[in-house]
């Protein structure tokens, strides 16, 4: 698909930058879910804090579009009614922020990851996915995060669409990854043979992204 041009860089962007630079908030500590559940490093929240790149793209239920493209058997252009038409699905999840905030129980509705890749049949050399945002943002994910039983494409939280800030109208949310991965104001998904990185990936911060293996920055 066509590139869209990037953000410019913000005040953000920089620090955060920088934090992958210097290993900033690494705890050293290892976490498994089932043992605790709040992750190494990490402090909770009651708010919901808004993190992106400073840029707030408008998009309508009447212009949104999510396409999925690449490697698939079955692309797909879904409008909002095609994407509403999907199987719809709730899902409670905590969030990890790699900035260190954590926010417990999140109700989320939309369309579980499988209930997509039932429809678009991802093609056999399909390793991983690249999300493309209405603001320019990229992340990726490995196929099997991507399909993850609790991942979907949000589009209300706590009961009420998402609004325009966290996303609207609709976002992805993969709840076992630091929420960098859940890409805001999605645009396509595109599958691909290879992992390769997205706009925090190629700065600093890590390919997969775990909170329990405090997988925050990349190791070179
Ligand atoms: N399109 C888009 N998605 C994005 C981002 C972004 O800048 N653009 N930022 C990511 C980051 S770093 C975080 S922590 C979460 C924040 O989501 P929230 O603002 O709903 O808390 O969105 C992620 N998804
Ligand atoms: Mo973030």
């Amino acid at each position: 698909m066509s590139e869209d041009a990037l953000p410019p860089d913000t005040k953000l962007t920089t620090t955060k930058q920088r934090w992958a630079e210097e290993g900033r908030f690494l705890t050293g500590r290892i976490a498994r879910p089932d043992a605790e559940r709040l992750p190494p490093g990490q402090h909770l929240v009651r708010d919901w804090p808004v993190l992106d790149l400073g840029l707030q793209p408008v998009v309508t239920r009447e212009s949104f579009r999510l396409d999925v493209t690449g490697a698939v058997e079955n692309a797909l252009s879904l409008d909002w009614a095609a994407f509403s038409a999907l199987p719809q699905s709730r899902s409670l999840s905590d969030i990890h922020c790699v900035t260190t905030w954590s926010r417990y129980d999140n109700t989320w509705e939309g369309v579980l990851t499988r209930d997509l890749l039932d429809v678009a049949r991802p093609a056999p050399h399909a390793a991983a996915v690249m999300l493309h945002s209405y603001d320019g943002y990229t992340t990726n994910l490995l196929l099997a995060d991507f399909a993850s039983e609790d991942a979907l494409i949000a589009h209300s939280w706590e009961g009420r669409p998402l609004t325009q800030e966290h996303g609207a109208p609709a976002r992805l949310v993969v709840p076992h990854l630091y929420f960098w991965k859940s890409a805001k104001w999605i645009k396509a998904i595109e599958f691909i043979a290879r992992d390769k990185a997205g706009f925090w990936e190629e700065r600093g911060y890590h390919m997969r992204g775990d909170p329990w293996g405090e997988q925050r920055y990349s190791d070179d």
